[in-house]
């Protein structure tokens, strides 16, 4: 699997082209994504500006050398090259497993090219194999809890491994639902941003451009 995920961080750099400011996404299939950035950036003297989505990234950017700039300090970003949890025939998304969709949301927004990176494990017919991530102010997050539980959404508090609520790099918590089929993901997307106290939620509808798949016979792009 991480042969695979390496496959296409490597094919996706392939479209980051000199005076790009490319905004970099979290999880381990966009890490080898920005690995190979840095190692162009090192040994092909490409220039571009890195735009992240996580502290992680951040980190890891930071790391191989790679410019950054935050989403404030740039007028536009290039092209964003990102992971998902989950795609749907339609090329609705699902992401936030790594816990960082608000950022990744953001910087997408902005982007006027974006690439999802996956391998064919997050290929479904229809979304709801992986939870959908809500990220919510911690006040009155205990009332929209209840809110999930009464429509039937399965919630669940997004934990650290010491049992504790995860804080998220922009200082919130998580609630994951587990609806095990999202026939309409943009009703649901709906619902959820009328929800008072939900900052962002995981369900990437009519965002992504391109996505570059690798499977067992290779790697193929669907647009
Ligand atoms: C990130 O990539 C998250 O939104 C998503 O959860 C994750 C997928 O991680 P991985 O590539 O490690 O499967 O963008």
């Amino acid at each position: 699997m991480e042969n695979l995920k390496k496959q296409v961080g490597i094919k996706a750099a392939e479209f980051v082209k000199s005076g790009m400011i490319v905004g970099l996404g979290t999880g381990s299939t966009a890490a080898f994504f920005v690995e190979e950035l840095g190692r162009r950036v090192r040994e092909e003297k490409l220039e571009i500006i890195g735009v992240t989505t996580s502290n992680v990234t951040s980190e890891q950017a930071k790391a191989l050398g790679i410019p950054l700039r935050s989403i404030d300090e740039v007028d536009h970003v290039d092209l964003t090259v990102d992971g998902a949890d989950e795609i749907d025939a339609q090329l609705n998304g699902i992401k936030g497993g790594g816990a960082a969709l608000l950022m990744e949301k953001i910087v997408a927004t902005y982007s006027k090219d974006y690439i999802w990176i996956v391998d064919e494990s997050k290929l479904s017919e229809k979304l709801g194999s992986f939870m959908v991530p809500v990220e919510v102010i911690p006040y009155g997050a205990e009332q929209i809890f209840r809110k999930f539980e009464a429509a039937g959404y399965a919630p669940t508090w997004r934990l650290t491994d010491t049992a504790e609520k995860l804080l998220t790099d922009m200082h919130h918590w998580i609630i994951d639902l587990h609806i095990s089929k999202i026939s309409e993901p943009e009703e649901l997307a709906r619902t959820l941003d009328l929800t008072v106290g939900v900052v962002e939620h995981g369900l990437f509808n009519n965002m992504v451009k391109k996505v570059i798949v690798a499977g067992a016979d290779g790697i193929k792009i669907i647009e």
